[in-house]
């Protein structure tokens, strides 16, 4: 018989060590609030690759935040999260094929898309940035989103090389999208970001700008209340927003980044004031950059934290 306590040593890593549940078509079945999907795509990156290995690695480092059997217990802010109430599954990865960034594109649309129309809210572990452009396509029964992004680039390339879906170009893309009309991004920083002229489209479209060194003097309250108000947010986190010391697994690592509790924090007010994110993707962790695993444990971290403060608003909303 089964012990009731949960082991995160043994047995096949899932997110967390959360229900794995691989088909995608019967995911309603299963009354999901959250649906995991990997996305081990690294065919958009212009420099280091590897990210591809982020989903496994993550989901390994994420099995020391497991919500186990009884949620996750917050003894600062002395609130459980991802307590029985809240059904999350693991719904693995988007199968790739080599060598086709479009193909993949493709793919991972199409997986999203059947986990928004499931009902559950779709959590991506990537990847490189370019993934978040299918996942941003795919949230389009939504309408009026604000995308959130913490990066240390702006994103906004138009096409390099005339390669539109890369991942010098999410945020580029998603301002094309009509279901999104607003945008803040925080932790931009250094030189190489962009040209002045992605700058100043960026600042044209409206764009919300918080350097990372701005961030950081900032309370997470003052941060919240420059997120413009939307019916709808989709967040994503490109793990080098964070600092080089906390995220040095990643393609494209940067100084001078955000700390862990900025982010962390932002993402609690933005849960708490400023109404419902409906998903959200971390990209860009590259294992093979760095052995250390700083950076795998960075992000798992962060995903099991935002998990529950997105559930946590969730049930609020439904008065539980
Ligand atoms: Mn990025």
């Amino acid at each position: 018989m089964a012990e009731k306590f949960f082991a995160p040593i043994s047995g096949i890593c899932s997110f967390g060590g959360i229900p794995i549940h691989e088909d995608l078509d019967t995911l309603a079945s299963t009354g999901a609030d959250i649906a995991v999907l990997g996305v081990p795509n690294d065919l958009g990156t212009c420099w280091h690759n590897g990210s591809k290995f982020g989903p496994k690695r993550v989901r390994e480092s994420s099995m020391v935040f497991t919500p186990g059997i009884d949620g996750c217990y917050d003894w600062e802010r002395d609130e459980v999260y991802l307590g029985e109430d809240c059904k999350l599954v693991d719904c693995g990865d988007v199968t790739m094929v080599t060598g086709d960034l479009l193909e993949n594109h493709k793919r991972t649309e199409e997986a999203v898309r059947k986990i928004v129309k499931s009902g559950a809210i779709p959590v991506i572990i990537g990847g490189d940035h370019a993934v978040t452009i299918p996942v941003a396509k795919a949230m389009d029964s939504y309408k009026n989103i604000c995308a959130i992004q913490f990066d240390a680039h702006l994103d906004w390339s138009f096409a390099p090389g005339g390669q539109k879906y890369s991942h010098n170009s999410p945020m580029r893309r998603i301002s094309e999208m009509e279901h999104f009309d607003r945008m803040v991004q925080i932790g931009i920083r250094g030189l190489g970001s962009s040209r002045k002229s992605d700058f100043d489209d960026a600042r044209a479209y409206g764009s919300v700008l918080i350097s990372a060194k701005k961030a950081n003097s900032m309370t997470p309250q003052e941060i919240a209340a420059m997120i413009p108000d939307a019916d709808y947010y989709y967040v994503t986190i490109d793990i080098d927003g964070f600092d080089a010391g906390i995220a040095m697994a990643t393609g494209t690592p940067a100084p001078g980044g955000l700390t862990y509790d900025i982010v962390n924090d932002t993402l609690y007010e933005l849960c708490k004031k400023r109404g419902k994110v409906i998903g959200f993707d971390l990209v860009e962790v590259a294992p093979s950059c760095d052995s250390s695993e700083v950076t795998e444990r960075t992000a798992a971290m962060l995903m099991v934290n935002f998990m529950g403060y997105i559930m946590k608003a969730k049930k609020e909303r439904e008065g539980k």
